[in-house]
């Protein structure tokens, strides 16, 4: 076949790939080969495939290494990666082979193997699984690009749900079981410092000493690209301490302090921060910020001497985008290294430090914009405090030059807010440090330029501050998830699955054959098919059984007021009162609708944990009312990951993206921008929910009178939509219905319903994180794919 001579030292006869598995077995998780159960035989196959990986791995950076051209690395506080085997053995063209060697050692399921695996949940969510996506689509491209994250010992907390339909948050430890796709590398580490005092020597170095010293070290994850040999890598830091425990405590005599000193550093990559598009301040969240930061550029740098370069060049070798503020501590570090380690002049340190970093915006929500009190960087990192008052100080006087006598517009730019404390905005220092800064999607880069960047376009230019529209890898998210509708396509384009699975564009094709029946019947079987697969885990999981012909209505998404599952929710309640008051005749009629619900809510957001109890407690009555059998039901899928995902999209007819508009940074269609002037409204003109919806006045009612559990529950989150009600949820109402009943008509019309199926696919290709991923190469970090043969 096309691929199966890609690999070079491991051979890939099926023989071979037996009898490697079988090697594994017996030395690495030693067992008998006759006495294996599911996961040690996952376990054997994983080490099988990394082998394959490895030596790509090594033969890629040897390459790089050989060749030195630009790198660029992602740094990133999330990677929600998911599982990795499945991915593995596509990208690698080897899932034949390794599901026949299976079988041979006596497992028929393959797929059972495969979920055998944990996911790595290394990540919150939207951030975090582009960030996986972009180091696939880094790899595919053949780009010279390294991932750096944080190996967490516990990834994002497990989801379940109570009796009283609440969520309740139990640990992830993931890497309880052995974690064969990382390579623990002992000999790449570095010391990070934090605490300690800055003293000042000249009027731009210093020396900062003292504190506490913190161990690095590197784990690395090698990123295999889809059918290529190129294999990048995920370096993830895990913190250890200095000395296994403190000696001074222990040779003081003080043995349960030394191993209380050794924890604390541990603590550092304990657990990933639950929050999604919320800051909360705390302490050991800026420590994880700084020490993977910190790590990172010191292995950046390190790699750099190597070449033998001046650095006045280093911009010529490196680039690091930022991804969101979470590392923007890089920009003051990278100075301190230029200026305090290497004895390189300030302004030449700044000029080569803003064309290094590129810094991505995620998002323009308030309260998701990083901000740290002055008090405790003085504290934790008193020589970046240093600098970033130096930098401010510089930047504000430029400001002052162009502006003058404007205290108004320095009192907005300055990267600190006064008050008591003062806070550092994180956000401005990314952007002064960056030679360019991006938004996600087109409308959202528009309101990074026009709202929370005004002042810095104005005095930048706006040629810094450009748009990448996100993407997503077709391999996980079409390929390996929906492998019917992977096969139906390529069957239908000709026969080569690579063509259009690296080149998404082609998916063009598929309109050619939209009024062909067959190739239209197809489609919908293949639907059908992802159907009957989900509901299949759902009566395994949750022991519902779902009507497969049903029109598949899917949220999924963290929970989160602005993107308003309060919403979906209130509009399934008004659903559900409606067919109620039907008789069996004009019940018969109605669209059959499963309304699924997926997500977590950060472990303090109260009001976002209300919403799910409100979504479980509805569903219970929904779904337990005979009237409603096989017309409504309504689930809230938990524990909603990356696997779930793989499962439940394949199997949906649509998709709500229904948050408030301008708020959901990525968020493309067209809402109008007018949630400014119905805000006012509310505040100044206040009319009653009666006036602004009666629908949803009877629906509050109902919820309200006990019809869904204890009404007294959900006063508060009832309160917010009566009073406020901040997230226009009452203003959104009526139109949210009339576009559901629009969905229920579309519905109803097979053919067009599958043929607009057909169309949204067909259209996808500019959607592809590979397009996304070559936007950055070209227009932020000047880098070229390097391929391996
Ligand atoms: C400051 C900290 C608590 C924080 C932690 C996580 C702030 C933000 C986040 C996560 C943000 C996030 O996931 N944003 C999402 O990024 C996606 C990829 O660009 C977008 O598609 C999505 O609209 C946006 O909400």
């Amino acid at each position: 076949s096309v691929w199966k001579s890609g690999l070079r030292a491991v051979e890939t006869e099926e023989t071979s790939i037996t009898k490697s598995i079988v090697h594994h077995v017996q030395t690495t998780i030693a067992r008998q080969a006759y006495n294996i159960d599911e996961e040690g035989a996952y376990r054997a196959i994983a080490y099988s495939v990394r082998d394959n990986l490895i030596v790509n791995w090594n033969d890629t950076q040897m390459l790089y290494t050989r060749k030195a051209p630009k790198r660029a690395y992602y740094l990133s506080l999330e990677f929600l990666m998911g599982r990795t085997l499945d991915n593995a053995l596509l990208n690698l063209g080897l899932k034949e082979d390794y599901q026949k060697a299976a079988r041979k050692l006596g497992f028929e399921d393959f797929e059972e193997l495969v979920e055998s695996e944990r996911d790595a949940a290394l990540g919150n969510g939207g951030l975090g699984r582009l960030a996986a996506c972009y180091i696939d689509s880094g790899a595919t491209c053949e780009l010279p690009l390294w991932g750096y994250g944080l190996r967490y010992h516990y990834g994002m907390f497990w989801q379940q749900i109570s009796t009283d339909g609440s969520q309740v948050e139990a640990p992830d430890p993931w890497l309880n079981h052995a974690n064969p796709w990382e390579v623990h590398r002992p000999d790449v580490s570095y010391l990070v410092r934090f605490y300690g005092h800055a003293e000042r020597i000249g009027d731009s170095k210093a020396i900062w000493s003292g504190g506490q010293e913190v161990m690095a070290v590197a784990y690395d994850v090698p990123i295999p690209g889809s059918y290529t040999r190129n294999t990048n890598n995920l370096r993830l830091w895990d913190a250890k301490p200095k000395r296994g425990f403190d000696l001074n405590s222990f040779n003081a005599g003080d043995y349960e302090k030394a191993v209380e000193s050794s924890n604390s550093a541990e603590a550092l990559t304990r657990v990933l921060y639950p929050n999604d598009n919320h800051m909360v301040g705390k302490e050991l969240r800026l420590k994880q910020q700084y020490f993977w930061t910190a790590a990172s550029l010191a292995d950046i740098t390190r790699r750099f001497k190597q070449l033998g370069e001046p650095f006045s060049k280093f911009h010529e070798y490196v680039a690091i985008q930022l991804n969101d503020t979470h590392p923007t501590i890089a920009v003051p570090e990278l100075m301190r290294i230029f200026v305090d380690e290497e004895d390189i002049p300030w302004d030449q340190a700044w000029e080569i430090t803003q064309k290094v970093f590129g810094y991505t915006n995620h998002t323009v929500l308030p309260e998701a914009l990083e901000k740290w009190p002055v008090p405790l960087f003085q504290h934790l990192l008193p020589r970046h405090l240093q600098i970033i008052f130096d930098l401010n100080h510089s930047f504000l006087q430029a400001v002052e030059k162009k502006w003058p006598n404007d205290r108004d517009r320095l009192t907005r730019m300055s990267l600190i807010q006064e008050g008591f404390p003062q806070y550092i905005r994180m956000a401005y220092l990314a952007v002064i440090g960056s030679h360019k800064v991006n938004g996600v999607a087109e409308l959202h880069s528009e309101l990074v330029r026009t709202t929370i960047m005004k002042d810095f376009v104005d005095f930048y230019g706006p040629s810094k501050f450009g748009n990448v529209t996100n993407g997503i890898t077709p391999r996980r998210w079409l390929d390996q998830c929906n492998p019917g509708l992977s096969s139906l396509i390529t069957e239908t384009l000709g026969g080569d699955k690579t063509k259009w699975l690296k080149d998404l564009s082609k998916l063009e094709g598929l309109l050619s054959h939209i009024d062909d029946p067959a190739f239209q019947k197809k489609w919908a079987d293949v639907k059908l098919q992802n159907k009957q697969r989900f509901a299949q885990f759902i009566e395994q999981t949750m022991g519902v059984k779902l009507n497969t012909s049903a029109l598949f209505d899917v949220q999924v998404k963290r929970l989160h007021e602005y993107k308003r599952q309060s919403l979906n929710i209130l509009g399934v309640i008004h659903r559900y009162l409606t067919i109620k008051s039907l008789n069996a005749e004009e019940r018969a009629k109605v669209v059959p609708r499963v309304v699924l619900f997926g997500g977590k809510a950060a472990p303090g957001y109260y009001m976002a944990k209300l919403v799910i109890r409100l979504i479980n407690n509805v569903a219970k009555v929904i779904n337990a009312d005979p009237d409603l059998q096989g017309i409504l039901t309504v689930l809230f899928v938990p524990d909603y990951s990356v696997s779930v995902a793989e499962l439940l999209i394949p199997a949906s007819d649509i998709s709500e993206h229904i948050s408030t508009a301008g708020t959901e940074a990525s968020g493309t269609s067209n809402m109008k921008f007018c949630f400014e002037d119905l805000r006012y409204n509310h505040q100044y003109h206040p009319t009653s929910l009666e006036e602004r919806s009666p629908a949803l006045a009877v629906v509050c009612k109902v919820i309200a009178e006990g019809r869904f559990g204890d009404g007294s529950i959900y006063e508060p989150f009832l309160n917010t939509i009566r009073t406020g009600d901040y997230y226009l949820v009452s203003d959104d109402f009526d139109s949210y219905l009339e576009a559901q009943k629009m969905v229920d008509t579309a519905y109803q019309d097979k053919v067009s319903w599958v043929k607009k199926s057909i169309t949204t696919t067909a259209k996808m290709g500019k959607f592809s994180s590979d397009r996304a991923i070559m936007n950055y190469a070209e227009e932020y970090w000047n880098i070229e794919p390097v391929k391996l043969n």
